[in-house]
């Protein structure tokens, strides 16, 4: 993949799918990584770009992020860049009441912080500019190292409702932002799970959001918690590794394996998994497993697709409003 691939993709965001390269494999060639099938990897950090960013009230009182005026969402769109690079960030607070945008995991002056302590945010109608930069690791001069800024990170408000944005974040002002390293695995797609008090991504109990996949897409999941309580994310049949990407560097790398993750507010983690793999297609459930959690509606469906597109054994429920938005790759 290119850089001007990488870059486009970056700016149409999450809510316009780019539908391409996406493929559907037979479960058998699932485990096979061949010549003709190699995955995509990142590609060298060190590019300056530039983002216009909306913050917006949505018809039903929630708030939103947004890259273009008029299709916030919640979560906001995805933001990926790679280490080293450098992100403008023009962000317009189109509500009626004091907004910002506050990162986690990034490099940034105090002018970009995003919150009233220092007067980085952003008054009804008005505009600014926050830069983030992103370094790889290295090491310092005294002969220690520094980490790199790889990671699953997010954004959100700071200044709604409080000093620390307790009303922005409870009303969804919030997003996720991937940082990878030169030579990370790309995935098909991206899906973001935001635990947030009891909602999934502000989705009211029993009307969490679905994800759609078929078998053999390698998805990325972005999870992030919010609000006032701990969560355990789990998602059925699939597993990945407790370390920065989810991924294996070797079968002799000693992350452990897990299904199950604790996410307490402001926390974000993410991974990779090949949908299906080892146990083929079907509506495979992920939720909060606080047993008391799940019972009030914290679960959702990753609905893995055969090839031919069904979901063997899927028989949707009535409340079912379609697919959530995934970010196609
Ligand atoms: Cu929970």
């Amino acid at each position: 993949m290119d850089r001007r691939t990488f870059s486009r993709r970056m700016l149409v965001g999450g809510s316009v799918a780019a539908v391409t390269g996406v493929t559907s494999m037979s479960l058998g060639a699932v485990q096979a990584t061949s010549a003709e099938n190699p995955v995509k990897t990142a590609p060298a950090g060190g590019v300056v770009r530039h983002l216009k960013l909306y913050a917006e009230t949505l018809a039903d009182g929630s708030m939103g992020y947004g890259f273009e005026k008029g299709k916030a969402s919640v979560p906001g769109p995805l933001i990926e860049i790679t280490e080293g690079d450098t992100l403008h960030i023009e962000f317009e607070n189109t509500t009626d009441v004091d907004a910002s945008l506050h990162v986690h995991g990034v490099d940034y002056d105090i002018a970009s912080d995003g919150t009233r302590m220092n007067r980085s945010h952003v008054e009804p109608g008005g505009t600014r500019t926050y830069t983030w930069r992103t370094h790889a690791p290295g090491r310092r001069k005294d002969g220690t190292w520094q980490a790199g800024s790889a990671g699953y990170w997010h954004y959100h408000d700071h200044v709604v409702g409080t000093d620390h944005g307790t009303g922005g974040i409870r009303k969804g002002l919030y997003g996720p932002l991937v940082v990878r390293r030169k030579g990370d695995v790309l995935p098909d797609k991206t899906i973001t799970i935001v635990f947030n008090d009891m909602t999934i991504n502000n989705k009211a109990a029993h009307e969490s959001p679905d994800f759609e996949a078929t078998v053999g897409d390698r998805v990325e999941v972005v999870m992030i918690t919010h609000g006032e309580y701990y969560h355990t994310f789990h998602i059925h049949g699939h597993r990945w590794a407790d370390n920065r990407t989810g991924l294996l560097t070797g079968p002799d790398d000693p992350s452990r394996v897990v299904d199950t993750k604790i996410c307490g507010p402001a926390e974000s983690f993410g991974f990779q998994i090949i949908a299906g793999e080892h146990v083929g297609a079907g509506a495979w459930m992920y939720h909060c497993h606080v047993q008391s959690h799940s019972d009030m509606g914290m679960a959702g469906l990753l609905l893995v697709a055969k090839a031919d597109g069904t979901v063997p054994g899927y028989d949707p429920p009535h409340h079912v409003a379609g697919a959530a938005e995934t970010h196609e790759h």
